[in-house]
């Protein structure tokens, strides 16, 4: 399957060979990310992946965010992580023997979470068959359970008690090495890299990779935040910030979760208030006018924190947000360069950080380039969306499903035969 700039990829094998990529990383009753980078379920790749698994097995489809809802904790979190047991436990670093966690004996995972997108690919996995996840009792299952996520994310996570959901560790974004997170994690002490060993040097190139002084401050958070049982309020979180693309994205799976409540009998109202209320809060704590952007609020430090990261775009995809021109402006400004770069690159082309290659300090995403194609054709940017979407799938092709791509180049990198990659690229050709 090759594509280049100038011929456009042919669909038909593109198609074949994006299935093919779900079909190699099924386990049985989850998709891995990467057979060889990421060997377990983590939990906003499953949505994404949901998404596109849908246009080949609704059934499969349900089953994967079955298995996620599965591994849900008491107090209502989705783990980022839900480990296979069949795979080795020392097959990636910090797998299950550094968390120490799960919520009933034979499912482990991690303890930390990641964006709430279940929701959201839920109801889009309920309406590409409707008479199988009625067969199934697909949704009056998922409702109450993605009910209780929401819940946990509005009341626990709510640490600065103004109606966002906050992270606290950078894995929770799902952008691990974001240049947002420099000034929040230079107050985190980090663990010596001679006390941890990371697995996914065996598989990728350090200089795609995060540091190994990142990697020092993750496994610090992430151990501190287990020491104190993961629970919210008793730990002293050294890093704790409101995301615009985290936060975005919980309202776009609460007004899906009306739509789920209203199929199920249950009363939506409460979602809809949510997700007003959550937009709100968006507009009048994450907004920064003058750069045209949402960026991050540093709840620790304090104040909005002045990097240029994607996740403030991804907000273009709420219906009806009063900023959308101008967050379209600053789309197509220098900073992100759209439809002169290939895809949507995770941070400000113009930036002092910027480096194209190196994971989310730059290179291009599929499954948040999908993200602001959904909000350039619901602002009605169709010729801008029909763009994003060619160069999309012509990364795709010509990088074999890379994890992500360089998008001054086009060039991939990290991980190939990458499961929302692929996921992306069938739902875009749906
Ligand atoms: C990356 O994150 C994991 C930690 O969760 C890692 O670097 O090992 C991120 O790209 C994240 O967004 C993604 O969900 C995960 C699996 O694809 O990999």
């Amino acid at each position: 399957v090759r594509g280049t700039r100038s011929d456009a990829p042919d669909v038909a094998g593109l198609h074949r060979a994006a299935a093919r990529v779900l079909l190699t990383n099924w386990t049985g009753s989850s998709t891995v990310p990467s057979r060889t980078l990421y060997p377990h379920q983590w939990s906003w790749d499953s949505a994404f992946i949901a998404l596109g698994l849908r246009h080949l097995s609704p059934r499969r489809a349900q089953r994967e965010l079955e298995t996620l809802l599965g591994a849900q904790w008491d107090d209502g979190r989705l783990p980022h992580i839900v480990f296979d047991t069949a795979t080795p436990a020392d097959a990636y670093f910090p797998g299950p023997r550094f968390w120490r966690a799960g919520p009933y004996p034979g499912v482990r995972t991690s303890g930390i979470v990641q964006p709430p997108v279940h929701a959201l690919a839920a109801w889009e996995v309920f309406r590409a068959d409707p008479a199988e996840a009625g067969r199934r009792g697909f949704l009056t299952r998922a409702y109450p359970r993605l009910a209780a996520w929401h819940r946990y994310l509005g009341t626990r996570r709510d640490l600065g008690g103004r109606g966002l959901a906050a992270i606290v560790h950078p894995w929770e974004s799902g952008m691990d090495n974001s240049p947002c997170w420099d000034g929040p994690l230079a107050r985190v002490e980090p663990v010596p890299p001679s006390r941890f060993r990371r697995r996914d040097l065996d598989h990728a190139a350090s200089a795609d990779r995060p540091t190994d002084l990142d990697y020092g401050r993750y496994v610090r958070l992430a151990s501190d935040y287990r020491d104190h049982g993961y629970d919210d309020a008793a730990t002293p979180h050294a890093f704790a910030v409101e995301d615009p693309a985290f936060n975005a994205l919980l309202v776009l799976s609460e007004l899906a979760l009306a739509r789920v409540a209203d199929a199920v009998g249950a009363d939506p109202a409460p979602h809809r208030k949510r997700a007003e209320e959550v937009t709100a809060a968006l507009l009048d704590l994450l907004w920064d006018a003058p750069s045209g952007l949402f960026l991050c609020r540093d709840l620790v430090g304090g104040g909005l924190i002045r990097e240029y990261g994607v996740a403030g775009l991804v907000p273009l995809a709420v219906p009806g947000l009063p900023v959308a021109a101008d967050l379209l402006r600053t789309a197509a400004g220098e900073r992100f360069g759209l439809g002169r770069v290939h895809m949507v690159p995770s941070y400000d082309l113009t930036g002092h950080a910027f480096e194209p290659a190196r994971y989310w300090r730059g290179p291009s995403w599929f499954n948040i380039s999908r993200l602001v194609h959904l909000g350039l054709l619901e602002h009605g940017e169709t010729a801008r969306a029909d763009a994003l979407r060619a160069s999309m799938l012509r990364a795709a092709a010509r990088s074999g499903f890379a994890e992500y791509v360089d998008p001054l180049t086009g060039e991939g990198h990290g991980s190939t035969g990458f499961a929302w990659t692929a996921a992306t690229v069938l739902d875009l050709l749906a």
